[in-house]
């Protein structure tokens, strides 16, 4: 059995379960409590050296790690129904809206980063918080102009159907709203979120649904 090691609010690992759900693959999870710490544990660290959420385990015995490349490796091994485009310009696109969330907004705001800002570095709530909003901001600002302005946009981030965009998108205006980020200059992406989160692969992949929400 394909086993997911992941935490229910983990974005990251929200991405891989909404890819596993499209393509309808029977997986086990096994949670990392990461308000824990478990993730730099001995026995994390043997499955993702970064100490970081989540980790895919193949019934053969692969393991994988960084969710893009989890996402994409899913995508390759079934193709039903696909996370990209056929043309190249619109994959780019896709990409570079996925890119754009999970490498330039996602990792600003993670927990080791919180951390840091708090722990090493004194930061108190209020700065803490206005950190993160500011990068949500700034992230959603440019997307939001992309699907105003892009003639690929449509009910989803590209065109009418889900793809690696929206795996990206839904968990991090999840992150957003967990924070209480301001969602009301971005009509376009609440729309696009709306419609994936009616979707059963991304209800069924939400934090709230996860075993171990709590
Ligand atoms: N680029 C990585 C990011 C993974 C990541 O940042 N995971 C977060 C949860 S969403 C994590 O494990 N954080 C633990 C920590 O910061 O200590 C991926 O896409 O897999």
């Amino acid at each position: 059995m394909t086993t997911l090691y992941g935490y229910y609010r983990s974005s990251a690992a929200y991405r891989v379960r909404i890819v596993l759900n499209l393509k309808d693959l029977a997986y086990d999870q096994v949670s990392v409590d990461l308000v824990a710490g478990e993730q730099r544990g001995a026995a994390h660290l043997a499955r993702q050296p970064q100490g970081l959420v989540p980790s895919l385990e193949t019934n053969d015995g692969v393991r994988l790690t960084q969710s893009l490349a989890i996402c994409e490796y899913l995508d390759e091994c079934h193709p039903t129904p696909p996370l990209l485009p056929a043309d190249p310009v619109g994959r780019a696109r896709v990409r570079a809206l996925a890119q754009l969330i999970a490498c330039e907004m996602h990792p600003l705001n993670n927990l080791r980063v919180l951390k840091y800002l708090v722990d090493e570095l004194g930061a108190d709530e209020g700065p803490k918080l206005a950190w993160y909003r500011h990068w949500i901001a700034e992230g959603f600002t440019a997307l939001e102009a992309q699907f105003s302005r892009e003639a690929g946009s449509g009910d989803f981030c590209h065109g009418d159907s889900p793809t690696l965009a929206d795996i990206c998108l839904v968990p991090q205006v999840f992150n957003a709203e967990r924070f209480d980020c301001d969602l009301g200059g971005y009509p376009r992406i609440q729309h696009i979120a709306a419609n994936c989160r009616a979707l059963p692969a991304f209800a069924q992949a939400a934090p709230a649904a996860q075993p171990d929400a709590r």
